[in-house]
């Protein structure tokens, strides 16, 4: 079914009631500046959670959460048994958040399937609007951990014992937010009896600059570059700040700067292409009058290019090592998501999409990874971006316009009429 095929689906899309939901997400964590601070696993993401169904509930969707809190919305297909299509993303949001990155992806999956409905578009495969756990990462790292244990990436316990700020583990967390939501219904985690997806799609905010400049509408993601975390952690002995001679010290900071130095020259690029970025710094005791002893630092290394993220990012352990002058220290991988590129099924449904509707649409990779990442190996997957103002996000003043949060919603509702009919 083309995109031309559902004109009437596309047309009952409505812009309002799109953004009006989003502004309503947006009160969930709202924060000075017009953004919103929202981690996974908390009473704020359960509110959101519990608006989002009332909304899906009301349209007569199936709801339904896995054993890591994935949480479905699915619309029946004609065909029930047939392998459904997923659109969706994440409702987690970074510290110092915005309103748009994830919580848009779902709120647009909902925006589609209820334009299918209300257009009275019946379709073959059931279609399942899907909000990850914890993409983010923010809270507990690492992102992703929803799509990772639906895709068998990692198994549902492996972060267990990844605790946040206050101490508390992923696994209490995800006890605790599993228990809160027992009224809500149980499904298998993954693939169940045997049915992987028929395809994912995953609307996006571009986090980038690239479809505002260039006067673009819709953003034809075809991959995603490759992202690696690393938490390295350095350890010295605490000593009077105002008695001990320095060359007596075992600064853990002081190294730490030595470690960052040797770090920025491995990861220098003339091209600025690769991105490395040193985002959360820990010390201990953390007292201006005493040396610190410990510290804490996260790396997150990403690159479009396969052999120069594993090369760079497999050296990282030993410039480490190698800049120390008094302390020890470790280095652990938490992350490691190669550069994936997308079966051509859902970048050419929405290109098509895009034209049908007279967008302007670019073939592009992604910056930010994402979910749709971890389906690559189950389903056809893609992404729809839309602009977002300035390329600004990860920050209260991330913003795109009704207009081009509708624009990608009516692309989507054509991708879908068009994969899940086939
Ligand atoms: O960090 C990322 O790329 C994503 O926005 N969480
Ligand atoms: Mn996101
Ligand atoms: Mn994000």
């Amino acid at each position: 079914m083309s995109a031309g095929v559902a004109p009437n689906a596309v047309a009952a899309v409505s812009e309002a009631r799109q953004w009006d939901r989003l502004m309503q997400m947006a009160q969930l964590g709202a924060i000075p500046g017009d953004g919103v601070n929202r981690a996974c696993l908390t009473d704020l993401d359960r509110q959101a959670r519990r608006l989002l169904i009332s909304w899906a509930e009301a349209l007569g969707l199936g709801v339904s959460v896995d054993a890591i809190g994935n949480l479905f919305l699915r619309h029946e297909g004609t065909e029930p048994g047939l392998a459904p299509v997923l659109a969706g993303s994440h409702m987690d949001t970074q510290p110092n958040g915005g309103r748009f990155d994830g919580i848009w992806g779902v709120l647009a999956g909902l925006e589609a399937v209820q334009a299918l409905r209300e257009a009275g578009i019946a379709t073959r495969r059931p279609v399942e609007v899907v909000a990850w756990t914890n993409e983010e990462g923010g809270r507990f790292a690492p992102g992703c951990m929803g799509s990772m244990a639906y895709a068998g990436f990692k198994p549902a316990d492996a972060w267990d014992a990844v605790a946040d700020n206050d101490g508390v583990t992923f696994a209490a967390a995800l006890r605790q937010h599993l228990a809160l939501e027992a009224d809500i219904p149980r499904r298998g985690l993954g693939v169940v009896d045997g049915v992987a997806p028929f395809a994912y799609v995953e609307p996006h905010i571009e986090q980038g600059p690239r479809l505002e400049s260039g006067g673009l509408d819709i953003g034809v993601v075809d991959g995603i570059q490759g992202s690696r975390w690393f938490l390295v952690e350095i350890f010295g002995r605490t000593d009077h700040a105002g008695t001990t001679p320095l060359a007596m010290r075992k600064d853990a900071v002081q190294d730490m700067l030595r470690a960052i130095a040797a770090l920025n020259e491995l990861t220098h690029d003339p091209d600025d292409v690769l991105r490395f970025t040193v985002g959360r710094i820990e010390v201990s005791p953390n007292s201006p009058n005493t040396v610190a002893d410990r510290v804490r630092f996260t790396i997150d290394l990403r690159h479009p290019d396969r052999a120069v993220l594993l090369a760079r990012g497999d050296a990282i352990e030993g410039v480490v090592q190698g800049a120390l002058r008094t302390c020890t220290a470790t280095v652990t991988e938490r992350f490691h998501a190669l550069p994936s590129r997308f079966d051509p099924l859902v970048p050419d449904a929405v290109e098509r999409a895009a034209a049908a509707l007279g967008l302007k649409a670019l073939r592009m990779t992604s910056g930010a990874f994402h979910d749709a990442q971890f389906l690559v190996p189950l389903c056809p997957t893609g992404m729809i971006f839309v602009p977002c103002r300035g390329g600004v996000s990860h920050h209260p003043s991330e913003y795109s316009e009704p207009s081009q949060l509708a624009a990608g919603a009516r692309v989507l509702t054509a991708v879908l009429a068009d994969l899940a009919n086939r």
